[in-house]
């Protein structure tokens, strides 16, 4: 007679493998618990035109300004960065020769790639839920969720070696959060695979930095409002009504509209982005964007040396322990330039010492 630990090792044995729709049952159930029906809103369904007409842009909103990769980093410093102006600049992936090229559908381009796992959200304790790339390809294909799952993953970047992709040239000159070292550093690049009609919600980048997010593959809509804007404005959180969701999808479908007539006086650029097309969100900006088709990214956030003022603004009162240390590498810095951001910076009143 078998033993009660071999008819347990048996019974493991045998188990079948998750399907893709388990596994990503189980993985929205952890991100949203409380979310019981995710295609209430139809946006897959009925409402699947609404989301096709948000391109192209008919708003009358300011059209983005556009570059060529070639641009030299100081003109695209004075043009844009000093101003802190956002552009769509063109071509960077083929004009710096990244392999990350060759992922030009939301599939990964070699089979290796498909059990990588990759992360789709946070439970409720802040731990990362992650699926394998194969089930998470099979989702973004046959899903009807009004707000499907994005990924939003910041190891395989740091896994890949440096011709997977690179900073752009054009905005490569300085990553000023980089003297305070990878590990003590915020987050600040992921890979992101957004299925159709995932997005993100308006905000603002923390801790004062700008951001390049350079599209493979899809289309992604923006809209963007000017340093300034009051967070009234930008949410629209005054105009959303009773029992509605705010994901980016209701966001661009049905707030925005509200927002664009409530507000025609907001300063706001909006625009598709194409595969190949780098976005260049300047400091202090609110943001939000919608994946009109299954999309493949990669985005990075970073301090420049015009932007300085402002990320060490916020970092001075919200990661007093990491801006000491910033301070300390930017003082004795070779650069004179960075060291005399550093001797104006310290003018200002002293940060309070961390209590942790
Ligand atoms: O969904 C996107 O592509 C935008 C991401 C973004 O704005 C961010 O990570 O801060
Ligand atoms: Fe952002």
């Amino acid at each position: 007679m078998a033993s009660p630990r071999s008819v347990i090792a048996q019974a493991t044995d045998t188990k079948r493998p998750a399907t893709w729709q388990e596994t990503m049952r189980a993985a929205k159930k952890k991100h949203r618990p409380k979310l019981a029906d995710w295609s209430r809103d139809g946006f897959a369904t009925r409402r699947r035109t609404e989301v096709q007409e948000l391109d192209p842009v008919t708003t009358n909103a300011q059209p983005m300004p556009r570059v060529d990769a070639g641009i030299a980093p100081a003109a695209f410093s004075e043009r844009f960065e000093r101003h802190s102006e956002p552009c769509l600049v063109t071509g960077v992936p083929a004009r710096e020769g990244w392999a990350l090229r060759e992922w030009t559908t939301i599939e990964a381009p070699r089979r290796d790639l498909d059990r990588l796992r990759l992360k789709v959200g946070e439970d409720d304790d802040g731990k990362t839920v992650r699926v394998a790339l194969r089930d998470f390809v099979s989702y973004a294909r046959f899903n009807r969720d009004d707000s499907p799952l994005y990924v939003f993953d910041q190891g395989f970047c740091e896994k890949h070696d440096k011709d997977f992709y690179r900073v752009p040239a054009f905005c490569g000159r300085d990553d000023l959060f980089e003297l305070v070292g990878e590990k003590r550093r915020p987050p600040h690049r992921w890979f992101l695979l957004g299925p159709q009609r995932s997005g993100t919600c308006v905000h603002i980048d923390p801790l004062g930095t700008a951001a390049w997010n350079t599209l493979l593959a899809g289309r992604k809509r923006w809209v963007l409002f000017e340093p300034g804007t009051s967070k009234k404005v930008a949410t629209g959180k005054e105009l959303v009504k009773p029992g509605e969701d705010d994901e980016a999808v209701n966001y661009f479908v049905d707030i925005l509209p509200r927002i664009r007539a409530t507000y025609p006086h907001a300063r706001r650029i909006e625009c598709v982005q194409r595969p190949g097309e780098t976005l260049y969100v300047p400091a202090g900006w609110w943001h939000a964007v919608l994946n009109l088709d299954d999309t493949v990214a990669v985005t990075q956030n970073f301090v420049s040396r015009h932007a300085f003022d402002k990320a060490w603004d916020r970092t001075r009162s919200g990661r007093k322990g990491m801006a000491r240390a910033w301070l300390a590498k930017l003082s004795s810095h070779a650069d004179p330039e960075l060291r005399a951001l550093a001797a104006r910076a310290k003018l200002q009143p002293p940060v309070p010492r961390a209590t942790a």
